[in-house]
C-alpha cells in the first residue's frame, strides 16, 4: 500500500483538495501540519521551499494543482473525457483567478475592510454569475455535478465556496444551481465525515 504523508500549515487552502481527494477515495495518509513558528525549521527540507508537500513513499511531490490532479487521475476523479477534463480545468482556474483577487497583501486593517467589500460584492459577485451560466450550459440544468460525476472541479469549488460562505454568509444566494451544487457536494457521506472532524480553521 502507498504510503502518503501531506505536510502543510494547519489550515484547509491549498491543501485542502488534496485532504478532499483522499477522503472521497477512502485512502489513509498522514495529514501533518506545521504551525507557523514551526516553518522556519522545515523550509530547506521541502524541494520549492513550499507547501503543500505531498510525499508518496518517501518522494516528496510539490506545487497543489499538480498534485490535485495526480490523486484526481489515480482515483477516478479527473474526468472520464478529454472534455470533461478539460472543463474541471476551466472551473479550477476560474477560482484560482478569483484567489488572486483576495486582498491577501494588505496590511492596513481599514484599507482591507473596503478591499474585501470590493473582493465581495464586485470580483466575486461577477465570478460566481459567469461559473453559474457555465455550469447551466453544459450540464444542461441537470441536478448533478460540475462535469459529469464527482471531480476535482467540486472539490474546489466545495473548498473555496466554505471559505467564502465563511465571510457571507448568503454568498451564494444569486446562484441558485451552484448553491445546490455545493449543498450536495457537502452531503457525500465521506465529505461529511472529514467535515465533522477535520480540525476547525479560519481558512
Ligand atoms: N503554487 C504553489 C504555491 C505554494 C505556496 O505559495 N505555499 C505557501 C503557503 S499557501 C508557502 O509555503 N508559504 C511559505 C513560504 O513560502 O515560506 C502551490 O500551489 O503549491
Amino acid at each position: 500500500m502507498v504510503q502518503y504523508k501531506l505536510y502543510y500549515f494547519n489550515i484547509r487552502a491549498r491543501a485542502e483538495v488534496i485532504r478532499l481527494i483522499f477522503a472521497v477515495a477512502g485512502v489513509e495518509y498522514e495529514d501533518i501540519r506545521i504551525e507557523s513558528e514551526d516553518w522556519p525549521k522545515h523550509k530547506a527540507n521541502m524541494p520549492l521551499g513550499q507547501m503543500p508537500v505531498l510525499e508518496v513513499d518517501g518522494k516528496k511531490m510539490v506545487q497543489s494543482g499538480a498534485i490535485g490532479r495526480y490523486l484526481a487521475n489515480k482515483y477516478g476523479l479527473l474526468g472520464s473525457t478529454d472534455m470533461d477534463k478539460y472543463w474541471a480545468d476551466v472551473y479550477i482556474e476560474m477560482l484560482e483567478d478569483l484567489s488572486k483577487k483576495y486582498p491577501f497583501a494588505e496590511t492596513d486593517e481599514e484599507k482591507k475592510k473596503e478591499l474585501m467589500q470590493q473582493f465581495l460584492n464586485v470580483s466575486v459577485a461577477e465570478a460566481l454569475l459567469k461559473m453559474e451560466k457555465l455550469y447551466v450550459e453544459n450540464n444542461n440544468g441537470k441536478e448533478c455535478f460540475l462535469v459529469g460525476e464527482l471531480g476535482i472541479a467540486d472539490l474546489a469549488v466545495m473548498t473555496s465556496f466554505d471559505f467564502l460562505v465563511s465571510v457571507k454568509e448568503d454568498i451564494l444566494a444569486g446562484v441558485p444551481k451552484l448553491a445546490a451544487l455545493y449543498k450536495r457536494i457537502r452531503e457525500i457521506p465521506n465529505i461529511k465525515a472529514w467535515v465533522s472532524k477535520r480540525p476547525q480553521t479560519q481558512f
